[in-house]
């Protein structure tokens, strides 16, 4: 008999409201699990509102620090069941059934990123010194990675070890560029040990049109606010992936302002019925709903997905200077902050 799947993030203080909006959507959406918290530098207060609804725990002090070493961390914890490990830059809109179904069958379930299929590299094999050289296969990301502890009893071991074998200066947090094989740390490590010692047939890759990313974001439909369910190119999306930086919920964001994760984030952060409600004044104007926040986000979108790759493309002769535009923006947030004030005032 299956338990109820657990949930793992990871999160610090800048990822606090990310975090609160995973777990309310996780709840809007019926999953029940527990979601269990890494906490790597949440402020008291940001703790205290999390504590009730979530199990926090710390990383040892040994392993504190680098940020993209954590993703195996249930490995301290020992669950037993199938697990979902989850990035708290995601919002889940629809339900996990068949991933949990699959899991318990023994499948790793992943999603692709369509920006990234072939990373791979030969010396993960001494690297991460693996038993088996890697294959080619397409690489996963990391972000949402859902397996039974039953099926694998090692691989949140295992995988939790190998990173271990990155140091920190080989990492993109402490600037390594793309081409070295260890600069995504925990992800490298995960899909080193997928293309090599996990069996090639264990790994189940969902269809990446239901976990949108990056700029994916801009064409998905959301159907139905309240239950959080969006259409992405005629697929019902079980995740949206709000990646990259700043994360939107950050004031510096306006520039990234785009697509379903803004339009959902005042019923996934705001409305009355979650069990962890943010106030709007935590929030970026743009996230905070009602008519003023929506034309807002409205309006940033159109600046981050159609005016800035027109400037974009214009020839460098007729293009506004970076600092030009970065004015222009900052003069329309502040007539923005002045139509919300006036409104909600
Ligand atoms: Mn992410």
């Amino acid at each position: 008999m299956q338990s109820t799947p657990q949930f793992f993030t990871i999160t610090n203080a800048r990822f606090f409201c990310g975090t609160v909006a995973l777990l309310n959507s996780l709840r809007i959406t019926g999953h029940e699990g527990e979601l269990v918290v890494l906490d790597t530098g949440l402020d008291e207060a940001q703790r205290q509102r999390l504590a009730p609804h979530t199990t926090l725990v710390r990383p040892g002090a040994d392993r504190a620090g680098n940020p993209t070493m954590f993703k195996a961390f249930p490995s301290m914890l020992k669950p037993r069941g199938t697990i979902v490990i989850i990035d708290s830059d995601m919002l889940v809109t629809g339900s996990l059934a068949r991933m949990f179904e699959a899991a318990e069958e023994g499948r790793i379930c992943l999603y692709g990123d369509p920006t990234q299929r072939v990373r791979w590299f030969a010396e993960w094999e001494g690297l991460f010194s693996l038993s088996i050289a890697p294959r080619r296969q397409p690489y996963l990301n990391a972000g949402f990675v859902v397996f039974s502890t039953l099926r694998w009893p090692n691989l949140l071991e295992r995988w939790w070890e190998v990173c271990w074998r990155i140091p920190d200066d080989s990492t993109r947090t402490y600037g390594a560029a793309y081409e070295d094989p260890l600069c995504l740390g925990d992800q490298d490590a995960l899909n080193a040990l997928l293309m090599s010692e996990i069996p090639g047939g264990a790994v189940l890759e969902a269809p990446q049109l239901e976990a949108p990313i990056f700029e994916q974001l801009t064409h998905v439909q959301v159907v139905d606010e309240e239950r959080l369910a969006c259409t992405h190119r005629g697929v019902s999306t079980v995740l949206l992936h709000e990646a990259g930086t700043p994360k939107v919920w950050e004031r510096e964001a306006c520039m990234r302002v785009r697509g379903a994760y803004v339009r959902l984030a005042p019923r996934a952060l705001l409305a009355d019925d979650l069990p962890l409600r943010l106030e709007p004044s935590e929030l970026p104007p743009w996230m905070r709903g009602g008519r003023g926040g929506r034309a807002l986000a409205r309006g940033f979108s159109l600046t981050t997905t159609v005016v800035l790759p027109i400037i974009r493309m214009l020839p460098s002769g007729l293009r506004p200077s970076s600092e030009g535009v970065a004015r222009l923006l900052a003069g329309a947030r502040k007539r923005s902050r002045r139509l919300i004030e006036s409104r909600s005032g």
